[in-house]
């Protein structure tokens, strides 16, 4: 019995998981392994003056304490991976470690080597580090200001990068019978995987190689990156990532920690382990989101939307990080029209440096910003005009006969139904009823809120040349090696490298309805940069769309390949060969078979081959796609606010998104309600707080909520079909599509909520003390 595409099967990862038997990073032991810890900076900007090692040296166990003055020189900058053509990017240069002044509380200062994973943690206490604090840039608007501190030196301003795509004149805002003016925050968050980094450092004197696991969503981009920071070369430099607790993008970027323990491993010629600690989590990894997004959004009495102009100021932190400036411009920037016909659309981005933590891809990674600022524009919108939010959007969707389409910003929408997702929602929630509902609790005096959001985002991550084109310094094309043992068991190979997302069960499914082969039969590979020659890794939801696509053309291959020695050893020619279910038989003569093991055991061991095939079953392919896939959808969600407390209750919560085929609804299902949960997150409940002299104020998870399952009803999802044709699967990325509706929905959703007290926006996360506030403030004036 094969497993087959669309099949909603278990996850083949997760028994070992569940039974204690996952292999994660702090698992690693290795003979003479010793430990690693990092002092971070306690001021957002601050000149080090002296720092005095002494003390911290003759600790027990320490073995080494690397400042940033011993390292310079001796290990390369941080880059960024982003140029971002035509906007004056200055990148600033990133030391690993700080050497004359910190510029984010988190900032590193010093590394400590011990024998002892406790030992090393005290010794960073008794470093004495002389601090001169020095005035902090933490807001990017404030950043901006011409007497603002300057977070480096070298560069004029903070300004990192001006970008802009498309124009709009005045005129086309200005003379439209509507416009909607509004700002919008979308606030900084933690990534927070369950897992912090890792890096364990391992080097071979012998023959000169170096082995780094590190916790990373693409370990060839970490080999790529610190071959050339470390100065090694690509084939002496071995990355590996074992089972890994989450990322949601913070485990993108190249960080200097990562640089540090490579150089120490190699300086020291002993094992080093560094685990990150919850709190170094909240400081020194990436952060996501901070944008401030001013939105004017032009259009007729009828509804119709005719011109969009943004200006996005996006906190860049203290540096530019690996992801970083594409997450504004390109990935925010390019979809500020979301799923809408709207003819004229500009934006203009700045990316401003100041001295916070940098900023990389968040789960979504600037499409979510965007869809949250034309969804809730135009639900603004739709309340200037007197118009239902479903009627407004309905109106303004591109319809399926228009397809393909062009949005106002040049990219081209691979396929789309945009009603269909729609229509399917609305008849799910009963829309009219629900407003009927709503209607007469409100003359109740209850707060309900209905919240509808339909979007479409970018993924599948993505032709090579566009990338190129948008200014990022790599290629995302995919790579998979198929092989097919003497046995007829199968070994994949892949550039992806899952962290949760299940790729080892999905990739499986489309090899195991390829090949017939049954799906215990086949074993993936992948997250070592020795065992495949290249990837581009997992984020951007390419995953599927991209490597698994790369995994189906290798797996068609070896089918040809295997075709051409049945037909060979049936004395038929190839185009008489049939081949299903893993049989290969010859056309209406029944009983003319081979099994798919049999022709793997006779590729294999190759002694009747025909003329001019090569020995084995083994094929590769490199798969770089046409485009990237557009998933879209619609969500709705129903709120009631309590009065008394502000607190926010999700009583519904509907999607359903389209995302092509879908190759195993019960992981889709997964991805979308954990995507759902970071949205929800993002809208209710979790900010990165900074005072204004840029203390970190939500450094651990008691000033951090981080949502929890209990505060979420059951969340009902479902798809519609509507096939790319970009790759052959007919597939597109589903890991972004629910933290991407999210936000908006829920947002619209607790808007409408407190429309009585005449509320037409909130700032994220609306807290129940915010609320609690502006219900106290309607009130009296009511
Ligand atoms: N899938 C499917 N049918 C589709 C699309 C996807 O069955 N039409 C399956 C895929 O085969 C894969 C999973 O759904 O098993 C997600 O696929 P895809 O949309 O290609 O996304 P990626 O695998 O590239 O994952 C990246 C995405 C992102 S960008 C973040 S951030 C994220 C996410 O996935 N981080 C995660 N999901 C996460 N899930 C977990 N558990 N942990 C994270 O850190």
């Amino acid at each position: 019995m094969t497993s087959k595409v669309g099949k909603r099967l278990k996850r083949k990862e997760d028994p070992k998981l569940l039974t204690g038997n996952g292999y994660f990073a702090d698992d690693i032991q290795l003979p003479g392994m010793l430990h690693a810890a990092i002092l971070r900076s306690p001021h957002a900007h601050a000149k080090i003056k002296k720092i005095n090692t002494e003390e911290a040296m003759r600790a027990p166990g320490v073995v080494k304490i690397y400042t940033g003055k011993d390292l310079e020189g001796k290990i390369g900058r941080i880059p960024s991976s982003w140029l971002v053509p035509d906007a004056n990017l200055k990148e600033a240069h990133h030391h690993p470690l700080a050497i004359d002044k910190t510029r984010y509380v988190g900032d590193g200062v010093a590394m400590v080597i011990a024998e002892d994973r406790y030992g090393v943690r005290d010794a960073l206490s008794l470093i004495d580090v002389e601090y001169e604090v020095l005035p902090a840039a933490v807001n990017q608007k404030d950043a901006m200001k011409e007497d603002a501190p300057l977070v480096h030196d070298t560069i004029e301003s903070n300004i990192a990068f001006h970008w802009k795509a498309g124009e709009v004149s005045d005129e086309e805002i200005n003379n439209a019978e509507v416009v909607v003016r509004e700002s919008f925050n979308v606030q900084r968050v933690a990534p927070s995987p369950m897992e912090p980094r890792s890096t364990i450092g391992q080097y071979n004197p012998g023959n000169g190689e170096l082995t780094l696991w590190i916790g990373s969503q693409n370990p060839h981009i970490h080999r790529m990156v610190l071959a050339e920071v470390l100065n090694i070369s690509e084939a002496r430099l071995h990355v590996k990532v074992v089972d890994m607790g989450g990322g949601f993008g913070g485990k993108i970027g190249v960080y200097p920690d990562e640089a540090l323990i490579g150089y120490a491993t190699m300086d020291l010629k002993q094992p080093i382990k560094w685990i990150e600690e919850r709190g170094e989590h909240f400081s020194a990894a990436n952060h996501g989101r901070d944008q401030i997004i001013d939105v004017e959004l032009a259009g007729k009495r009828d509804g119709t939307l005719t011109a969009l102009r943004v200006t996005n100021t996006a906190n860049m932190g203290a540096f530019l990080s690996t992801f970083g400036p594409g997450v504004p411009t390109i990935d925010f920037g390019l979809m500020i029209t979301g799923i809408y016909k709207i003819p004229k659309a500009a934006c203009e981005t700045f990316g401003v440096y100041t001295n916070t933590t940098p900023t990389d891809a968040y789960r979504g990674a600037g499409k979510p910003e965007a869809t949250y600022q034309i969804e809730r524009a135009i639900s603004l919108f739709a309340k200037k005009v007197c118009m239902d939010p479903v009627e407004i959007r309905r109106k303004n969707l591109p319809k399926k006969e228009d397809f393909p389409i062009t949005n106002a910003q040049g990219l081209a929408y691979d396929s789309g139904d945009y009603e269909k997702p729609l229509n399917k929602a609305l008849e799910l929630v009963d829309y009219e009823k629900l407003r009927a509902e709503q209607e007469e609790k409100r003359k109740q005096g209850k707060l309900i809120g209905i919240g509808v959001s339909t979007y479409v985002e970018l993924s599948g991550f993505g032709p090579s040349a566009v990338a190129g084109g948008i200014g990022f310094q790599g290629g995302v094309w995919e790579n998979s090696t198929v092989r097919v043992h003497s046995s007829g068991k199968v070994s994949v190979y892949s550039g992806t490298s899952p962290h949760g997302q299940g790729h080892d069960t999905t990739f499986s499914q489309i090899v195991s309805e390829k090949l017939g082969v049954p799906i215990e039969d086949i074993e993936f590979v992948f997250s070592d940069t020795k065992a495949i020659s290249m990837g581009w890794g997992t984020y951007g939801s390419r995953s599927l769309a991209v490597g698994g696509t790369a995994v189906a053309e290798a797996t068609d291959r070896v089918v040809e390949k295997a075709k051409k020695i049945a037909a060979h050893e049936l004395e038929v020619s190839m185009d008489d060969i049939e081949f299903e279910n893993g049989i290969f038989s010859v056309k209406g003569v029944p009983g003319q078979e081979r099994t798919f093991q049999e022709i793997a055991r006779s590729a294999n061991w190759a002694w009747n081959l025909p003329e001019g095939v090569e020995p084995s079953l083994e094929k590769q392919a490199f798969y770089d796609p046409s485009n990237f896939v557009y998933p879209f959808g619609t969500h709705i969600v129903v709120v009631e606010i309590d009065k008394g407390t502000g607190e926010i209750d999700i009583q519904r919560y509907l999607a359903v998104d389209d995302v092509g085929r879908v190759i195993n609804p019960l992981l889709a299902d997964g991805q979308v309600h954990g995507g759902i949960a970071q949205g929800v997150g993002q809208a209710l409940w979790e900010g990165i707080s900074y005072s204004e002299t840029g203390q970190l104020q939500s450094g651990s998870f008691m000033d951090y909520t981080m949502p929890k399952a209990r505060f979420f009803p059951n969340i009902e999802n479902t798809y519609t079909e509507t096939l790319s044709p970009v790759n052959q699967l007919g597939s597109k990325g589903i890991g972004e599509a629910g933290v991407t509706a999210a936000i908006p929905a829920v947002m619209n959703a607790v808007v409408d909520a407190l429309e009585p007290y005449g509320v037409s926006d909130m700032e994220m996360p609306v807290t129940p003390e915010k609320v609690w506030r502006v219900i106290q403030k309607g009130e009296e004036n009511n």
